[in-house]
């Protein structure tokens, strides 16, 4: 398969600022999308902005709506048993539900009630808290700053790679919070990140090969929840075959083509089409709610097509 790889200016240009503004903040929230809580994290952001500053930090799993209600709750426990450097707090959100913002909301003030008793103890006006939202692109930074906001303040898309600047907002008399551009990895390693990333919405379509990125999504389901095309498409397994191979998820791929009656003239099937259909479903949450990444069970993907 070609590498899918997607690092524009911007994000390079984008990831210098947030080092030089990490030092006007007093938390940050770092999003990942609650589907593939792995990859879709981005290790290099981590890294500078944790080499010289120790702010406090919250992993929140985002769209847990769209994901595995079971498999979020093993990665929850499973982040939250990392020790990993300077992170208080791991949750996840449906960025959409007023209730379960407003839990978020409650937790940022829980880890900052420091910030808030030293300014009272010192006589001093409560300032707000200041906090840097970032994560990799279309993992729903600007939808929870305009969840946290109650108004829509920033511009939100399906699109990843939509915010270009690094833009403070104010919510109520709380908070700051600084909206950030979605940074990806400027290489992705492994043939499943870059699938995932695609799968998820997190590299633009534009470069991405819809049938490949399709397959994939195959694969991964008929591993981790084998059920799923026998009761979304009343496909029939057979015992013997292998369904852990590309060539299998592109045959699979075919016969989802004719259950749906995507077919083009001659009774060819149209994969084009039945490849994004699948993926607009999947992303929309139509399919069901299936997460790409468990904690405890790795799958076979094979590294080429
Ligand atoms: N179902 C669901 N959709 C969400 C949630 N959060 C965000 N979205 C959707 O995800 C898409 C991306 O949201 P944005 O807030 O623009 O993502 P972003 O991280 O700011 O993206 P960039 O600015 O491109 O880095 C939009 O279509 C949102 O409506 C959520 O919790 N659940
Ligand atoms: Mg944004």
């Amino acid at each position: 398969m070609a590498k899918i790889n997607w690092f524009p200016g911007h994000m390079a240009k984008s990831l210098k600022e947030l080092k030089n503004s990490i030092s006007a903040c007093d938390y940050v929230i770092e999003t990942c999308d609650a589907r593939l809580p792995l990859s879709s994290r981005n290790p290099r952001l981590n890294k500078a902005l944790q080499n010289n500053q120790n702010k406090k930090s919250m992993l929140l799993l985002t769209k847990s709506d769209l994901a595995d209600p079971i498999q979020t709750a093993k990665w929850i426990d499973f982040f939250s048993q990392q020790n990993i450097q300077n992170l208080v707090s791991v949750m996840a959100v449906n960025s959409l539900n007023r209730t379960e913002v407003n839990k978020v909301k409650a937790r940022i003030l829980a880890d900052n009630q420091h910030i808030i008793d030293r300014a009272k103890s010192r006589g001093r006006r409560i300032k707000p808290i200041r906090i840097m939202i970032n994560g990799i692109p279309n993992t729903g930074k600007s939808t929870l700053i305009n969840s946290l906001i109650g108004k829509r303040s920033t511009q939100v898309s399906n699109r990843p790679g939509v915010t270009r600047s690094l833009n403070w907002l104010r919510a109520g008399t709380e908070f700051e919070l600084l909206d950030t551009p979605g940074i990806l990895m400027p290489k992705l390693e492994t043939v499943a990140e870059q699938i995932k990333l695609g799968i998820s919405g997190a590299i633009k379509d534009d470069v991405l090969p819809f049938i490949e990125v399709a397959c994939g999504l195959i694969l991964i389901l008929v591993q981790l929840y084998p059920q799923a095309f026998v009761e979304l498409y009343k496909i029939e397994f057979s015992d013997d075959a292998d369904y852990k191979n590309w060539l299998t998820s592109y045959e699979l791929l075919e016969e989802i083509a004719f259950k749906l009656n995507l077919i083009k003239t001659g009774g060819v099937p149209d994969l084009d089409r039945t490849a994004r259909r699948l993926l607009t479903e999947y992303r929309q949450g139509k399919l069901g709610r299936f997460s790409l990444e468990f904690s405890d069970q790795t799958i076979t993907f094979p590294s080429s097509l």
